[in-house]
């Protein structure tokens, strides 16, 4: 179990005594699951304190010129790589709880003319923030420092939804003391050495095998392919209980154990020798499921949770994805306490929401299956030697990185695709985003660093992650950004 360093405990027992002590307080928070996560955790918080607030789910570009108009301001999951006291005044008070790349130094708290500017972010103590803890991790240890422990199984839908797993497959560094906790109090079931599979509650599984496309396998967009698969396999393709097709979450360790077998051996047809010892990687992991959900929902798996999150705030509608984690703690902490005597009715409130958020995943769902098929279909992917794109015309910004990953299985598995879109109506700029095969990142590629810089040469602005990443530039210089990336890339995919 990983500890506190001593510093970082500290800067928590100060964001205590700092929310303690405030009354109006305003919470701005990431446009993502992560972000979403964090406000949630906060929100629960100064609820319980009976403290007034605000929240805010916002763009990193808000963020340029935020005006600060509360006692305190809160930044979770953003924060740390803008410019977010520039309109400080004497009084202001700011905490942030970030784990993105920072700007200022952790002594920059000693620089300011004005009264508090508190930075929790784990770069400062060394934990990776991509990997060990993230937005919504740092917001849930505020909270145990509170001693409301029962947040901690939000911490774990933040990390999973930020793909803080996405190296080993498990949840590593302070995101494993937090997943600890959330098991501690019955919160959690942690499923080992689990077939790493995406809709593991919901999906039929030869569903579910079919969108396998980290390398291009024959059941790769092949459902036909999946079912013959499973039954030479001898595992059954229906659940004799229920009735219903079987589900990742139904397998049995053998017969998990054997299509793992089966789908090493069917990679390593596929991929040079130098990537074989990645291959385990690719198809086994540790899966996360919420205890007091119920069986084949998506609110059951940590991964299924965080997509739903997703899809409301890509729909611009977060504060639906609030609603349910807010209804979703105070059903929690109605079975978790002894006396029943709660007069509420939990579940019936979250039936209508998750009507709601039922509805928005369904358009969402509908959004993103037919612009994927119109890009697949018309043959709009251009390859270059070292990467593939095609022109989002006409896409929404912010999903056009989720297309980017759906397609990859459409074109060329081996190069990282490249998508374009307009950054919003009124700003004509391109919006950029990369997805690639994680055998890439495995073999030491870390495309949101190269993104970054390239973006940078350009006047724009990029990063992110190693397999998924974005960036921004002028309109002008998408050829530019092409041959420079193509470039860059010369010599590094060794996948052929
Ligand atoms: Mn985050």
């Amino acid at each position: 179990m990983t500890n506190l360093p001593p510093e970082m405990k500290e800067k928590y027992e100060e964001a205590k005594e700092l929310i303690e002590n405030s009354n109006d307080i305003k919470i701005y928070s990431h446009t993502d699951c992560d972000g979403i996560s964090s406000g949630a955790i906060l929100s629960s918080i100064l609820k319980r304190l009976g403290k007034e607030f605000e929240i805010e789910i916002v763009n990193l570009d808000v963020l340029e010129n935020i005006p600060i108009e509360h006692e305190l301001t809160i930044f979770s999951d953003l924060g740390s790589g803008q410019p977010v006291d520039k309109n400080a005044n004497n009084d202001s008070k700011i905490l942030i709880l970030d784990h993105h790349p920072p700007l200022r130094d952790v002594n920059y708290c000693n620089t300011i003319n004005y009264d508090t500017y508190l930075e929790i972010n784990p770069i400062f103590y060394g934990f990776d923030g991509s990997g060990e803890i993230c937005g919504g991790g740092l917001c849930y240890l505020l909270a145990k420092e509170f001693g409301y422990d029962d947040l901690s199984w939000i911490g774990i839908l933040a990390a999973i939804g930020d793909i803080q797993n996405g190296k080993t497959g498990r949840l590593e560094g302070l995101n494993r003391t937090i997943l600890d906790d959330a098991k501690e109090l019955g919160l959690l079931n942690i499923i080992e050495n689990d077939l790493s599979l995406y809709g593991r509650q919901t999906r039929p599984l030869f569903v579910a095998l079919s969108y396998f496309s980290d390398v291009e396998l024959p059941i790769t967009n092949n459902q036909n392919e999946s079912i013959a698969l499973l039954k030479k396999l001898n595992i059954n393709t229906r659940n004799p209980n229920n009735d219903m097709a079987v589900r990742a979450c139904d397998l049995s360790q053998d017969d998990k154990n054997s299509l793992m077998r089966e789908l090493v051996l069917m990679i390593s047809k596929q991929i040079p020798p130098r990537y074989m010892m990645h291959i385990p990687k690719l198809v086994m992991g540790e899966s996360y499921e919420f205890t007091n959900e119920e069986k084949y929902t998506f609110l059951r798996d940590a991964s299924e949770f965080s997509t739903a999150m997703n899809a409301c705030v890509r729909n611009n509608r977060p504060e639906v994805a609030l609603k349910l984690l807010d209804l979703t703690i105070k059903r929690n902490e109605y079975l978790m306490s002894e006396n029943n005597d709660f007069s509420m009715d939990i579940d019936g409130e979250r039936a209508v929401v998750l009507d709601e958020l039922e509805e928005i995943a369904k358009s969402h769902r509908y959004y993103l299956a037919k612009n994927i098929q119109m890009i697949g279909d018309s043959g709009s992917i251009i390859e270059k030697d070292n990467l593939q794109y095609f022109d989002g015309n006409g896409i929404r910004s912010n999903v056009v990185g989720t297309i980017a990953g759906m397609v990859l299985s459409k074109g060329n598995w081996r190069k990282p695709i490249i998508a374009f879109a307009k950054v919003s109506e009124d700003n004509e700029d391109l919006k950029i985003s990369l997805r690639c095969s994680k055998l890439l990142a495995y073999d030491g590629i870390h495309f949101g660093s190269i993104i970054r810089e390239v973006a940078q040469s350009l006047g724009g602005s990029g990063g992110g992650h190693d397999v998924a990443c974005g960036a921004y530039i002028p309109q002008d210089k998408k050829d530019e950004f092409l041959n420079s990336m193509n470039e860059k890339l010369e010599g590094k995919l060794v996948l052929e």
